[in-house]
């Protein structure tokens, strides 16, 4: 760039801009595959680096400041940065091209040559594939990602050649306009270059990145849940725990009610599946999978390791299974928990029909196509109500929620219910999952909650008015004998009516009639399990072990 027009810091200036906008329709594209085609995402890539070398308590902070979308937010950051980084590579493209060395890559105006955008794509795409995903733990050019290396130099290509192309594109479609205020380019030429056919493709490639953003943006939007009420604090807390017994003997006899009435405010009892709460660690686009080809290998410390497709597997016995699905992450009276009736295959059928399992076998891998795993101990995957589950509800599982196979495990967490199952492997070793390595709880035994739906706020409580406090607990496959409710801060407890859950392994819906005085209520919830366990009233973050604590709310009635 010979241009006496610039100076060291317009050429930069100049660049910068062109590498920005460049850079941000770039990164839509790869987005856009992404979600399309599952190819590499280098946001995704970052983010689960970021994740894996965070110390768990900075983790834990972030999640308690920016709540069940912090993931949406880290994504976000790191796509600005991408964008960034793509202007700030056109800035110094810009200084390094000002060397007479280079003078034959623009022109005198300074014009960049379309070789610059070649150059460009192919520095960007070794250092990608060569420091960037390496670093990353993905291995060079993506050896280790779901979509592999071929697949990932390809749309690291495609994806590099789009900004390399655009950068050179935009910077020189600025100079015009710059010139043009400069009066050194008649103003009919301008015209001319603005209706020329490359800015009409530009312009197509913007709408196209705009759609793209719509679309990402309605992903996010309509996939987020929020958490209301909260855990009880300060005096009434402790109040709460001086008069905690953990244990109740003689256990209650759950006392269902056959005229227990569905509330308005109150869950139903079965969430539908596009309501069925949505939890992956994936930032921004989940696996697609197409069935056809899909299949699942069983292998590891077993005699006769075996691959089934998508018909196999659904031709073998199945059993129908109610079960409530909960989220490490979900805070005390938070939303990341739903119930549905699922159907599926014993994982303990599935082993069996891979001959013995070899002596000293401790755990059992599930493997994702989304590169996430996690593990269970032997005796849990060959409980009768593990299941791989290839149906939600009535229908074939939503690709959301792991179509076409996705694990079962009632009683522990929902992170351990790997979705996308691609492999299952029985291993001799202490395997640790995607959310171990992060610091969470390998067993994850589900802590006992309990959950205030109405009243939330949302009608005005009138005094004499007859009205319902409801709500659900959940035990993870322990069942539920009481829940009890306090209209006083927890001083004094009154048991609640329950209905008859489909099974033990689901959330049990309670409600209890009120007649309201004028004044101000703290209403407390707790439950207690059939074997006699009161709920926690500690309260205690998600990270590392699941929250506890008592969900309370406080209402006025006028
Ligand atoms: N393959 C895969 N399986 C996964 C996850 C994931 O990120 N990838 N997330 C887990 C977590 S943390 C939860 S809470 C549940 C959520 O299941 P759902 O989205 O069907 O409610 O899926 C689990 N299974
Ligand atoms: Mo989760």
């Amino acid at each position: 760039m010979q241009s006496i027009l610039f100076s060291r810091r317009q050429r930069f200036f100049l660049g910068f801009s062109a590498g920005l906008v460049a850079g941000i329709v770039a990164s839509l594209l790869m987005i856009l595959f992404s979600l399309l085609l599952n190819t590499v995402s280098l946001p995704e890539v970052l983010g689960s680096t970021i994740t894996q070398f965070m110390p768990p308590a900075l983790f834990q902070s972030l999640h308690e400041f920016f709540g069940p979308d912090a993931k949406r937010y880290l994504f976000y950051i790191i796509l600005v940065g991408q964008c960034l980084i793509f202007a700030l590579g056109g800035g110094l493209c810009n200084l390094l091209l000002s060397q007479s060395r280079y003078s034959a890559l623009s022109d005198k105006e300074g014009h960049l040559r379309w070789a610059v955008g070649f150059w460009l794509a192919g520095i960007l795409w070794l250092l990608t594939g060569l420091v960037f995903l390496p670093v990353t733990g993905a291995g060079l050019f993506g050896v280790s990602l779901p979509a592999g290396a071929l697949n990932t130099m390809a749309t690291l290509a495609a994806v590099g050649l789009f900004f390399g192309l655009s950068f050179v594109f935009v910077q020189n479609w600025l100079l015009l306009r710059h010139l043009q205020t400069l009066g050194a380019v008649k103003q009919d030429e301008v015209v001319e270059a603005s209706l020329s056919r490359r800015t009409i493709l530009t312009r197509g490639g913007l709408w196209v990145g705009a759609a793209a953003l719509g679309v990402l943006a309605w992903r996010f939007i309509s996939s987020g849940v929020g958490s209301g009420g909260q855990t009880l604090s300060g005096s009434s807390a402790s109040e709460v725990q001086q008069s905690y017994k953990a244990k109740v003997e003689p256990v209650p006899a759950p006392a269902y009610d056959g005229d227990f009435s569905q509330i308005a405010g109150l869950s139903p009892e079965i969430t539908t599946n596009d309501q069925f709460y949505q939890v992956s660690k994936n930032l921004s686009s989940d696996p697609s999978i197409n069935a056809n080809g899909w299949n699942m290998t069983i292998y590891g410390e077993i005699e006769q390791p075996y691959t089934l497709n998508y018909t196999q597997l659904q031709a073998l016995p199945m059993k129908q299974q109610y079960e409530t699905l909960m989220c490490i992450s979900n805070e005390v009276g938070g939303q990341y928990i739903s119930n549905a009736l699922w159907e599926g295959i014993p994982l303990s059928d599935l082993l069996a029909k891979a001959g013995k399992i070899k002596p000293g076998a401790t755990k059992v891998v599930l493997y994702a196509s989304d590169d996430y795993s996690d593990s269970i101990h032997l005796a849990k995957a060959l409980e009768p109500t593990t299941l791989v589950a290839v149906r939600m509800n009535g229908v074939p599982l939503p690709s959301e929620h792991g179509y076409p196979a996705r694990l079962l495990v009632p009683g522990i967490y929902g992170m351990k219910h790997v979705k996308w199952i691609t492999k299952i492997e029985v291993v001799n070793t202490d395997y640790q999952g995607y959310w171990q390595n992060r610091g969470w709880s390998d067993p994850a035994p589900i802590r006992m909650t309990s959950r205030i739906d109405t009243p939330n706020g949302l009608q005005p409580l009138k005094a004499g008015m007859p009205t319902y406090i409801a709500g659900l607990a959940f035990s993870g496959n322990k069942g539920i004998s009481e829940v009890d409710l306090s209209l006083d801060a927890g001083k004094t407890w009154q048991p609640t009516k329950l209905k008859k859950p489909f099974s033990d392994l689901t959330w049990v819906l309670w409600e209890m009639p009120w007649q309201p005085k004028a004044g101000s209520y703290t209403l407390v919830v707790r439950a207690i399990d059939k074997e006699g366990n009161v709920q926690d009233p500690a309260s205690a973050s998600p990270a590392p072990d699941g929250s506890s604590g008592y969900h309370s709310i406080t209402v006025t009635v006028s």
